[in-house]
Protein backbone atom coordinates (compact mmCIF):
# COMPACT_ATOMS: atom_id res chain seq x y z
CA UNK A 1 0.00 0.00 0.00
CA UNK A 2 1.49 3.30 -0.83
CA UNK A 3 1.85 6.56 0.94
CA UNK A 4 -1.48 8.75 0.89
CA UNK A 5 -0.29 11.88 -1.43
CA UNK A 6 -1.58 15.51 -1.28
CA UNK A 7 -1.14 17.55 -4.29
CA UNK A 8 -1.19 21.25 -3.27
CA UNK A 9 1.05 24.16 -1.74
CA UNK A 10 -0.24 25.13 2.01
CA UNK A 11 -0.62 29.14 0.94
CA UNK A 12 -3.81 27.34 -1.10
CA UNK A 13 -7.44 25.77 0.05
CA UNK A 14 -4.90 22.86 0.56
CA UNK A 15 -4.30 24.39 4.26
CA UNK A 16 -7.47 22.36 4.71
CA UNK A 17 -6.36 18.91 3.71
CA UNK A 18 -3.05 19.10 5.43
CA UNK A 19 -4.40 20.72 9.15
CA UNK A 20 -6.63 17.33 8.57
CA UNK A 21 -3.79 14.94 7.88
CA UNK A 22 -2.23 16.52 10.79
CA UNK A 23 -5.07 15.75 12.97
CA UNK A 24 -5.17 11.79 11.73
CA UNK A 25 -1.30 11.71 12.31
CA UNK A 26 -0.67 9.32 8.99
CA UNK A 27 1.83 9.36 7.21
CA UNK A 28 1.34 11.26 3.49
CA UNK A 29 3.63 12.30 0.63
CA UNK A 30 2.99 16.41 0.06
CA UNK A 31 3.49 17.39 -3.53
CA UNK A 32 4.04 20.93 -2.97
CA UNK A 33 2.33 22.08 -6.34
CA UNK A 34 1.62 25.84 -7.10
CA UNK A 35 -1.33 27.68 -8.88
CA UNK A 36 1.50 29.31 -10.68
CA UNK A 37 2.30 29.25 -14.25
CA UNK A 38 -0.08 26.48 -15.73
CA UNK A 39 1.14 24.21 -12.42
CA UNK A 40 -2.61 22.96 -11.81
CA UNK A 41 -3.30 22.05 -16.09
CA UNK A 42 -0.69 19.84 -16.64
CA UNK A 43 -1.14 16.26 -18.39
CA UNK A 44 -0.05 15.03 -15.31
CA UNK A 45 -1.90 16.59 -12.60
CA UNK A 46 -5.32 16.85 -14.93
CA UNK A 47 -4.96 12.67 -14.53
CA UNK A 48 -5.21 13.16 -10.32
CA UNK A 49 -7.88 15.69 -11.24
CA UNK A 50 -9.23 16.82 -14.27
CA UNK A 51 -10.65 20.08 -12.68
CA UNK A 52 -7.51 20.95 -12.33
CA UNK A 53 -7.33 22.86 -8.75
CA UNK A 54 -5.93 21.82 -5.51
CA UNK A 55 -6.47 20.52 -3.40
CA UNK A 56 -6.38 17.00 -4.44
CA UNK A 57 -5.35 13.64 -2.70
CA UNK A 58 -4.02 10.11 -4.25
CA UNK A 59 -4.82 7.52 -1.22
CA UNK A 60 -3.35 4.27 -2.89
CA UNK A 61 -5.34 4.61 -6.61
CA UNK A 62 -8.12 6.42 -5.32
CA UNK A 63 -8.17 10.17 -6.66
CA UNK A 64 -9.74 12.88 -4.92
CA UNK A 65 -10.65 16.53 -5.36
CA UNK A 66 -12.77 18.90 -3.18
CA UNK A 67 -11.24 20.22 0.04
CA UNK A 68 -14.47 19.84 1.91
CA UNK A 69 -15.09 15.83 0.45
CA UNK A 70 -11.33 15.43 1.02
CA UNK A 71 -11.31 15.62 5.03
CA UNK A 72 -15.01 14.25 5.33
CA UNK A 73 -13.69 11.33 3.45
CA UNK A 74 -10.03 11.03 5.49
CA UNK A 75 -12.15 11.28 8.69
CA UNK A 76 -14.54 8.84 7.98
CA UNK A 77 -12.15 6.28 6.44
CA UNK A 78 -9.52 6.68 10.35
CA UNK A 79 -11.99 6.88 12.52
CA UNK A 80 -11.11 10.66 13.56
CA UNK A 81 -13.03 13.70 14.52
CA UNK A 82 -15.83 11.81 12.19
CA UNK A 83 -19.21 12.46 13.98
CA UNK A 84 -20.33 8.58 15.48
CA UNK A 85 -24.22 9.05 14.56
CA UNK A 86 -26.18 9.73 11.03
CA UNK A 87 -27.59 12.59 12.64
CA UNK A 88 -23.67 13.91 13.63
CA UNK A 89 -22.68 13.27 9.89
CA UNK A 90 -25.89 14.62 8.10
CA UNK A 91 -24.69 17.86 10.18
CA UNK A 92 -20.79 17.52 9.31
CA UNK A 93 -21.95 17.81 6.01
CA UNK A 94 -24.68 20.34 5.93
CA UNK A 95 -21.99 22.70 7.85
CA UNK A 96 -19.32 21.89 5.25
CA UNK A 97 -21.80 22.21 2.48
CA UNK A 98 -22.88 25.67 3.81
CA UNK A 99 -19.77 27.20 4.60
CA UNK A 100 -18.16 26.06 0.91
CA UNK A 101 -21.83 27.69 -0.80
CA UNK A 102 -21.73 30.68 1.17
CA UNK A 103 -18.54 32.09 2.39
CA UNK A 104 -15.36 30.27 0.47
CA UNK A 105 -15.13 32.08 -2.47
CA UNK A 106 -16.89 35.41 -0.82
CA UNK A 107 -13.96 35.16 1.90
CA UNK A 108 -11.26 35.20 -1.44
CA UNK A 109 -12.51 37.66 -3.18
CA UNK A 110 -12.71 40.15 -0.31
CA UNK A 111 -9.26 39.67 1.34
CA UNK A 112 -7.82 39.24 -1.97
CA UNK A 113 -9.36 43.06 -3.17
CA UNK A 114 -8.83 44.24 0.10
CA UNK A 115 -4.92 43.44 0.96
CA UNK A 116 -3.70 40.60 -1.24
CA UNK A 117 -3.30 42.26 -4.71
CA UNK A 118 -1.31 45.33 -5.28
CA UNK A 119 -3.33 48.41 -4.58
CA UNK A 120 -4.03 49.19 -8.52
CA UNK A 121 -5.02 46.14 -9.27
CA UNK A 122 -7.86 45.66 -6.39
CA UNK A 123 -11.78 45.38 -6.91
CA UNK A 124 -13.28 47.98 -4.26
CA UNK A 125 -16.58 47.34 -5.76
CA UNK A 126 -16.15 43.26 -5.39
CA UNK A 127 -14.86 43.47 -2.38
CA UNK A 128 -17.72 45.58 -0.66
CA UNK A 129 -20.00 43.28 -2.32
CA UNK A 130 -18.40 39.74 -0.63
CA UNK A 131 -18.05 41.78 2.91
CA UNK A 132 -21.94 42.46 2.47
CA UNK A 133 -22.26 39.02 1.41
CA UNK A 134 -20.45 37.13 3.96
CA UNK A 135 -22.39 39.17 7.06
CA UNK A 136 -25.31 37.49 7.54
CA UNK A 137 -23.62 33.86 7.09
CA UNK A 138 -21.38 34.68 9.65
CA UNK A 139 -24.11 36.39 11.61
CA UNK A 140 -25.66 32.82 11.64
CA UNK A 141 -22.97 31.04 12.46
CA UNK A 142 -22.22 32.89 15.47
CA UNK A 143 -25.62 32.68 16.67
CA UNK A 144 -25.05 28.55 16.25
CA UNK A 145 -21.82 29.18 18.27
CA UNK A 146 -23.40 30.81 21.42
CA UNK A 147 -25.56 27.84 21.58
CA UNK A 148 -23.52 24.81 21.58
CA UNK A 149 -19.50 24.72 21.81
CA UNK A 150 -18.97 22.74 18.58
CA UNK A 151 -20.81 22.52 15.19
CA UNK A 152 -22.13 19.04 14.22
CA UNK A 153 -21.49 17.26 17.75
CA UNK A 154 -22.14 19.88 20.89
CA UNK A 155 -19.13 19.01 23.28
CA UNK A 156 -16.90 17.78 20.63
CA UNK A 157 -14.60 19.00 17.64
CA UNK A 158 -15.32 17.44 14.70
CA UNK A 159 -14.79 17.57 10.79
CA UNK A 160 -17.23 19.95 10.35
CA UNK A 161 -15.72 22.16 12.85
CA UNK A 162 -12.19 21.72 10.48
CA UNK A 163 -14.23 22.36 7.41
CA UNK A 164 -15.42 25.54 8.48
CA UNK A 165 -13.03 27.07 10.37
CA UNK A 166 -10.57 26.16 7.78
CA UNK A 167 -12.39 27.64 5.06
CA UNK A 168 -12.95 31.13 7.99
CA UNK A 169 -8.67 31.03 7.81
CA UNK A 170 -8.34 34.00 7.04
CA UNK A 171 -10.35 36.06 9.52
CA UNK A 172 -7.79 35.19 12.10
CA UNK A 173 -6.66 38.19 10.61
CA UNK A 174 -9.32 40.46 11.08
CA UNK A 175 -11.60 42.00 13.68
CA UNK A 176 -14.50 40.04 14.64
CA UNK A 177 -16.00 42.21 17.12
CA UNK A 178 -19.84 42.06 17.58
CA UNK A 179 -19.50 38.20 17.10
CA UNK A 180 -18.35 37.00 19.73
CA UNK A 181 -18.84 33.27 20.12
CA UNK A 182 -17.35 33.07 16.53
CA UNK A 183 -14.48 34.35 17.35
CA UNK A 184 -13.70 32.43 20.48
CA UNK A 185 -14.19 28.81 18.31
CA UNK A 186 -12.37 30.24 15.34
CA UNK A 187 -8.80 30.77 17.79
CA UNK A 188 -9.79 27.65 19.58
CA UNK A 189 -10.15 25.88 16.39
CA UNK A 190 -7.19 26.92 15.05
CA UNK A 191 -5.06 26.43 18.63
CA UNK A 192 -5.36 22.75 17.92
CA UNK A 193 -1.47 21.77 17.39
CA UNK A 194 -2.46 19.79 14.27
CA UNK A 195 -3.86 23.37 12.99
CA UNK A 196 -0.56 25.40 14.17
CA UNK A 197 1.83 23.09 12.26
CA UNK A 198 -0.60 23.41 9.18
CA UNK A 199 -0.46 26.91 9.58
CA UNK A 200 3.44 26.97 10.14
CA UNK A 201 3.52 25.20 6.61
CA UNK A 202 2.82 28.66 4.85
CA UNK A 203 3.19 31.50 7.39
N1 LIG B 1 -14.07 24.01 -4.21
C1 LIG B 1 -12.67 23.66 -4.35
C2 LIG B 1 -11.90 24.91 -4.77
C3 LIG B 1 -10.49 24.56 -5.18
C4 LIG B 1 -9.77 25.74 -5.77
O1 LIG B 1 -10.36 26.65 -6.37
N2 LIG B 1 -8.44 25.74 -5.61
C5 LIG B 1 -7.63 26.80 -6.16
C6 LIG B 1 -6.47 27.09 -5.21
S1 LIG B 1 -6.98 27.68 -3.65
C7 LIG B 1 -7.02 26.36 -7.47
O2 LIG B 1 -6.74 25.19 -7.68
N3 LIG B 1 -6.78 27.31 -8.36
C8 LIG B 1 -6.01 27.08 -9.54
C9 LIG B 1 -6.78 26.62 -10.71
O3 LIG B 1 -8.02 26.60 -10.67
O4 LIG B 1 -6.13 26.33 -11.71
C10 LIG B 1 -12.15 23.07 -3.04
O5 LIG B 1 -12.68 23.43 -1.97
O6 LIG B 1 -11.24 22.24 -3.08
Amino acid sequence: MSKLRVYGYAKSRTLRTLWMLEELGIPYDHVDLSTQEGGTRTPDFLKINPAGHIPAIDDDGFKLSESMAINLYLAKKHGKLYPTTALGEARAMQWSFWAAHELDRQIVTWIVNTSSLPIEQRNTKAALAAREEIEWPLQVLNGELGKQQYLADPDTFTVADLNVAAILYRLLFVDLTGKPHLDKWLRHCWDRPAAKRARAMRE
